[in-house]
């Protein structure tokens, strides 16, 4: 997109859609005569193909259409244009459908029958909206804030689901020093979204969109098929996002892991707060009796307290790599992480350091009691089977 064409609001295409033939041709008469270039839709999968195969700068949209309705429209339209300012017009200004429109991305709604001054407005200050739109992307382009580069719930809600659909999942080593063997895999969610292809892009959309049962669903799905090509005296590691304790499926002998439950870890990280949460002990009790282990991930760098040792009776601590960075020189560091392993180790729980990317780290860490290591020094995160460098 080069920057003179955010300059010229000149050449405006507006597509209009609308299954009342009569307010179709009105409507894009009026705006035609403002020197608009007007596409006619008749429907929403007209409009979806029109959409597909040009650029608009603004689309108008009935509400209430058969089949596709407006709403669906605007989320098929987000799939391939997060920025298009989207009006919809309705003949029952008060239903939920007109609100929640504008909380999945609809700039502004209008009520039939609609008052062609107001129309004209309407338009008018969309155009000049969609420009603002475009070069707040190009703004964020050049700051490289991927994850803010998705704009209304439309179109984070289409990225998220393309981003699950693409999904996989690359596998990390978890070595044993002393053995010199793999004792464990981390599953790591990756995707081929340009805009969602890291973990904590895609929970934060998932997270806004209130959707992270679908991460979840989609992690144990992908985890479980492609963990068939572990060796059979592994554990496997899976991050579980607090809200998934509230997901049902999770305890379910249908979840894809279920099979294997025995030699899975549950990673839950000390980053998010499990106050929010209801009965938190007696779903990771349920867990248990499932077969399945709790570790606690990220510990140093999340919330400070014991509350998520309460609540979740970790068998397993994962420490953060922030602690492990730089171990060797960092006399605080030092301390917290030896601090950490020893008490740990006193508590009956197993330790894992995370993030070891030196030999001098990896000695550290072994000097302290702690045998089991993750991290770039041995193995990056990819797909099975892996060979870690020891
Ligand atoms: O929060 P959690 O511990 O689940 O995150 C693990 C993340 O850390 C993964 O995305 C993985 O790719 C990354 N990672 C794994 N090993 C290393 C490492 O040695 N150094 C750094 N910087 N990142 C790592
Ligand atoms: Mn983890």
């Amino acid at each position: 997109m080069a920057m003179q064409m955010l300059e010229s609001a000149a050449v405006s295409r507006v597509l209009v859609v609308d299954d009342d033939e009569t307010i179709l041709e009105l409507h894009a008469r009026v705006l035609e005569n403002d020197g608009h270039e007007v596409t006619k839709a008749r429907n929403g999968a007209a409009a979806l193909a029109a959409v597909a195969s040009r650029k608009f700068d603004v689309v108008l949209a009935d509400l209430d259409m058969p089949q596709l309705n407006g709403l669906a429209l605007l989320k098929g339209i987000r799939g391939v244009d997060l920025d298009v300012p989207f009006i919809v017009i309705t003949g029952a200004p008060s239903t939920r459908t007109a609100i929640e429109a504008l909380e999945k991305g609809a700039l502004r709604y209008l009520v039939k029958p609609v008052q062609f001054a107001a129309l004209r407005k309407v338009v008018t200050d969309a155009l000049h909206l969609h420009q603002i739109a475009r070069a707040k992307r190009m703004a964020l382009d050049l700051a490289g804030g991927e994850a803010r580069l998705l704009s209304d719930a439309s179109g984070l809600s289409a990225r998220l689901s393309s981003a699950l659909a693409s999904c996989h999942i690359a596998f990390q080593p978890i070595v044993s020093w002393s053995g010199r063997r793999v004792f464990g895999y981390e599953a790591l969610l990756r995707s081929s979204e340009p805009s969602l292809c890291r973990p904590d892009a895609i929970l934060d959309a998932a997270e806004r969109l209130g959707r992270i049962e679908d991460v979840g669903a989609a992690v144990r799905r992908e985890a479980a098929a492609a963990f068939s090509r572990a060796e059979p005296d592994v554990d496997l590691f899976v991050n579980l996002h607090p809200a998934e304790l509230q997901d049902e499926t999770l305890y379910s002998r249908d979840n894809p892991l279920f099979a294997i439950a025995r030699r899975v870890v549950l990673e839950i990280t000390e980053r998010a707060s499990l106050s929010d949460l209801d009965n938190v002990r007696e779903r990771v009790a349920r867990l248990r009796a499932l077969g399945y282990r709790i570790a606690l991930d990220d510990l140093g760098a999340g919330y400070a307290g014991l509350t998520s040792f309460a609540l979740l009776e970790p068998e397993v601590v994962k420490l953060d790599m922030s602690l492990i960075r730089e171990v060797h020189t960092s006399g605080t560091r030092m301390t917290l992480a030896r601090t950490m392993i020893s008490m740990a180790k006193e508590l009956g729980l197993t330790t894992i350091a995370e993030g070891i990317e030196t030999s001098q780290e990896r000695d550290a860490l072994v000097k302290m009691g702690c045998d089991l290591l993750q991290g770039y020094l041995f193995c990056r995160p990819g797909p099975l089977p892996q060979q870690p460098t020891f």
